[in-house]
């Protein structure tokens, strides 16, 4: 079992025990192990390898034995036992924030409260806000965090449905009744979260299509089986669906289940405009209207050619959000959409030196091999402790060995010298002015009190995005998809002022955050903002969710003149004032 794995089950470990009220003096070894576990440098193989573990402080005799146990056979029996002597509902609750060990054992002691149902029901009946230590306002917040976690668990993340979707395809497109094939929905609409997947096939012999498609790995239900259409559900949770057209449909099929629905809706009546219906099935004159389950008259080899049969630009997947695109569409005013091999480097990433899995050196190599001019080193500040963020001696020491790498010569990469510095709760950055000028660029990023209201948090970011040595602001909601809801913040008054103060907002590229959210873009960008694309890479293969952060930008129109790393290395450290 990895050391991440192990975290979890100590601090599971540490809820269940709080649930049975055991001593809180034990319950406390086991979360302070947890937090010191994550945060240990060393590998914890290596360490444990050398018999060190029980030297590290904070870790005991007690769990010293059960790390290494867990370590070596991914079993531990007290875990085990520990695991069948509590409710297996009420583990479950711990998926709602706020509810920690000691609530859970009050709901479940007051109110038996033993799974999300029952919790669920007696937050109904405002039997929560009664108890002591509550109140109406956690129940409420228990209640929303019920129904987040409900549509959470119906959604997975874009990045995700892609690997998924990447097995299938192939396996359809190798039968030998399959013409063409092709992933539609919101998974071709690179939408940051994906319901279902939804796959459509050209075929005249369907009936093997479906066979196959019924019979995949790991599949846990079937849940239709049909001429033309069928339906599965993973073990996983994840669904698909596919169809099976004629393949003289296939392209009105595919534009109609590439939706979006609000998309189509503009589609249909920009046809009806032009005494034409729009359907799955084909375009022809609306009078036809009747026979519309055939072929029309119009002939489509391609999407692009039922755009041209509206007198439409093509309108790629990305944008078909009913949010303007046909309108653009019909002005020839589509924007020319940002592509991964625009970048030229990337500005947030991680090291070893605080949570990152790989040295500086291995980090400049991968940019290096990846053809990029600049690669940006912004290790966490000391605030974030649970990161092993620097603090001013060690990150003057990562400032020297940046500035040597890049004079030995070794690599083509130019590297950056900044840091995520960490704002406080009142709007102050972790560092003071003079240890911020020996660097090249600053990321300013919330990482705590993320709870905040609306308008604290607003003056917060404000208050870093105002000061001089700023340059752009990380991932702004901290939202993480599926997990974690955005905090709270005027967004198109912190975009004001960003502008105005000069100052960049990230689109941060991990699949779990996509942030600042691609809904605001296009107006921010309109306004004058600048975007940078960052991976917030903690690991050399992170450096692929650029590809999921040029999505987001292609989403949100973004082109190259929006955004900052897709300059070249002159030009970027023109915009920084740094002189050769
Ligand atoms: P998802 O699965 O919730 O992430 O979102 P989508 O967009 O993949 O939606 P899905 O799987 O329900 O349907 C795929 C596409 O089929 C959708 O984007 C547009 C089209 N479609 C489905 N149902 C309707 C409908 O009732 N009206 C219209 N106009 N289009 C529909
Ligand atoms: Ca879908
Ligand atoms: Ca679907
Ligand atoms: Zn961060």
């Amino acid at each position: 079992m990895d050391k991440k794995d192990i975290v979890e089950v100590l601090e599971r470990i540490g809820t269940m025990m709080e649930i049975k009220g055991e001593n809180p003096f034990k319950v406390r070894a086991y979360f302070s192990g947890a937090r010191t576990l994550q945060t240990m440098e060393e590998d914890l193989g290596t360490v444990i390898g050398e018999e060190r573990l029980g030297d590290v402080p904070g870790i005991g005799k007690a769990l010293t034995e059960k790390i290494e146990t867990l370590f070596a056979t991914g079993e531990l029996e007290f875990y085990d036992n520990l695991l069948a002597s509590v409710p297996p509902g009420l583990l479950d609750l711990l998926d709602i924030p706020g509810l920690g060990g000691k609530k859970i054992k009050a709901l479940y002691e007051q109110l038996d409260v033993d799974s999300i149902e029952s919790l669920t029901q007696v937050c109904n009946e405002g039997k929560v806000a009664e108890l002591k230590g509550f109140g109406e306002k956690t129940q409420e917040k228990i209640l929303s965090g019920i129904k987040n976690r409900e549509i959470y668990a119906a959604r997975h993340l874009w990045w995700k449905a892609r690997k998924v979707a990447d097995r299938i395809l192939p396996g359809l497109e190798d039968l030998p009744q399959v013409e063409r094939v092709e992933a539609a929905g919101s998974l071709r609409r690179g939408m940051e979260t994906v319901g279902d997947l939804d796959f459509l096939v050209a075929s005249s012999d369907p009936g093997p299509v479906m066979d196959w498609f019924t019979s995949m790995e790991g599949i846990a239900e079937v849940t239709a089986h049909g001429d033309t259409k069928s339906s599965v559900r993973f073990e996983d949770g994840m669904q698909a669906d596919l169809r099976v057209v004629p393949s003289e449909q296939f392209f009105f099929a595919l534009h109609h289940f590439t939706g979006s629905k609000d998309h189509n809706v503009r589609m249909r009546q920009k046809a009806l405009s032009l005494g034409l219906s729009l359907s799955e099935w084909g375009l022809r004159p609306e009078e036809e209207k009747d026979s519309s389950r055939k072929a029309g008259p119009v002939e489509a080899h391609s999407e692009e050619d039922i755009f041209k049969a509206l007198g439409l630009q093509y309108v790629p997947p990305a944008l078909r959000e009913g949010m303007g695109e046909v309108e653009a569409a019909e002005r020839n005013e589509l924007p020319a959409l940002l592509e991964y091999s625009d970048l030229k480097g990337c500005f947030h990433n991680h090291t070893t030196a605080s949570d990152g899995r790989n040295t500086l050196e291995e980090m400049t190599a991968e940019a290096d091999a990846r053809g990029w001019e600049y690669l940006g080193i912004a290790d966490h500040s000391k605030a974030s402790f649970q990161a092993n963020g620097l603090d001013e001696d060690r990150l003057a020491k990562q400032v020297a060995a940046i500035r040597e790498l890049n004079e030995s010569g070794k690599f083509r990469c130019h590297v950056f010298a900044g840091s995520e510095v960490d704002v406080l709760s009142g709007g102050k950055l972790d560092f003071e002015d003079s240890v911020l000028d020996s660097l090249d660029y600053v990321v300013a990023s919330v990482h705590n009190g993320l709870t905040q209201d609306e308008e604290t948090m607003t003056a917060r970011i404000i208050t870093a995005l105002e000061h001089p040595k700023v340059t752009m602001f990380g991932h702004l909601s901290a939202r993480l998809l599926l997990r974690r809801e955005p905090s709270q913040m005027n967004v198109s008054k912190i975009i004001d002022a960003a502008i105005a103060n000069g100052k960049i907002l990230e689109l941060n590229a991990n699949p779990m955050r996509l942030d600042m959210d691609w809904r605001h873009w296009r107006r921010a960008a309109e306004k004058g903002l600048l975007c940078c694309i960052n991976p917030d890479a903690h690991a050399i293969d992170h450096f692929d969710y650029q590809l999921a952060g040029v999505n987001a930008a292609r989403k949100g129109w973004l082109t190259t003149n929006n955004i900052l790393n897709s300059r070249t290395l002159s030009e970027v450290k023109k915009y920084l004032s740094i002189i050769d």
